[in-house]
């Protein structure tokens, strides 16, 4: 039996599974259906954490004039929520209001007592990752831009590891980036990153071919960090978007212990397969309850729509080990 190092959410959503498949989708999905906002057209690739007894989380919104920005939106049972009416605004160090483009694919990572918000940013045309914290999601700052240009998927770990941050990555180009790799770097700071690697790179597998990019900030098992991920193939209709699966060292993130040849969930469900952008299933965030082992995966559904799936630690950990490539 694995156990999942981290907090007890007892709260937190769940559903048996009625299938064999290492993640079941949950059976009222899509969770986040299109317009919830006022002038949004749809909610998709977004994350949240348990916060105050509950869950409170930064969105991917697409407005009404075609750019996405990040709102915030919170709930009680992590299924219903509220948000926003107003985009949030990260503010600089000096008090100034943050500059951007655009902003997209949030993930949200607690840190000891803060919490870290991780996004693609638009800037001088290109996109960038940007890194701001918040303690209360009612105040957020800006902190730092990590890399150049052109960089998307920005994971951070949950904690320090060896008294260092680590960030997952993906350098990629100004359009849709048809290749792409994991990479992993690590800061004393969250300002200045180095020793950049590369953690994974694309598959042999269909479905992870074109490219690869971190998806959910790492959980931590006591078997290792377990990263849910996405892979990207190409077809005569444009990329698909699955989820991959794989286990990092616990105390040396930067090796791959086992990474799972076959996809843990790929686009079948209508939502899924129609949509603004068809077959696309994008993790962007997972609860995770110490006490059950049961995880929770929200992920973006043909960039359209919140779809959430469910796995235990052991189910998913057994099939990247039955699987692995
Ligand atoms: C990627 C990102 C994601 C999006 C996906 C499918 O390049 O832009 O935000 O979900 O493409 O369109």
């Amino acid at each position: 039996m694995a156990k999942i190092i981290g907090e007890n959410i007892p709260n937190m959503p769940w559903e048996e599974p009625t299938t064999d498949a290492p993640v079941w989708r949950y059976s009222q999905n899509p969770i986040i259906k299109r317009r919830p906002i006022e002038n949004v057209t749809r909610v998709f690739n977004s994350a949240l954490v348990p916060f105050n007894g509950g869950f409170a989380g930064v969105f991917r919104a697409e407005t009404d004039n075609g750019i996405p920005y990040l709102y915030f939106g919170k709930s009680e049972d992590g299924l219903n929520f509220t948000f926003s009416k107003e985009r949030i605004v990260f503010h600089t160090k000096d008090g100034g209001e943050y500059k951007f483009e655009y902003a997209y694919d949030p993930r949200v990572v607690k840190v000891e007592d803060t919490y870290y918000v991780i996004w693609c940013d638009g800037q001088y045309g290109s996109p960038v990752l940007a890194l701001g914290k918040t303690q209360d999601f009612e105040h957020f700052e800006f902190i730092s831009h990590p890399f150049l240009p052109f960089n998307r998927n920005g994971v951070l770990f949950p904690r320090k590891i060896n008294g260092k941050y680590y960030l997952l990555s993906r350098p990629s180009d100004n359009g849709h980036t048809p290749f792409g790799d994991i990479y992993i770097s690590e800061s004393p700071d969250l300002v200045y990153w180095g020793n950049h690697t590369r953690l994974m790179e694309r598959g042999y597998e269909w479905w992870q071919g074109l490219k690869i990019g971190a998806g959910c900030a790492p959980i931590e098992t006591d078997e290792g960090w377990l990263l849910i991920y996405h892979g990207a193939t190409q077809t005569c209709n444009g990329y698909v978007y699955s989820m991959g699966a794989a286990l990092l060292d616990k105390d040396d993130p930067r090796k791959v212990k086992y990474r799972c040849g076959n996809f843990v969930l790929t686009p079948e469900a209508d939502y899924e397969t129609i949509g603004f952008v068809p077959n696309v299933t994008f993790p962007c965030c997972a609860l995770a309850d110490a006490a059950t082992g049961r995880i929770a995966i929200y992920y973006g559904a043909a960039d359209t729509v919140v779809g959430l799936a469910f796995t235990t630690v052991d189910k998913i950990l057994d099939y990247i080990v039955k699987f692995k490539r």
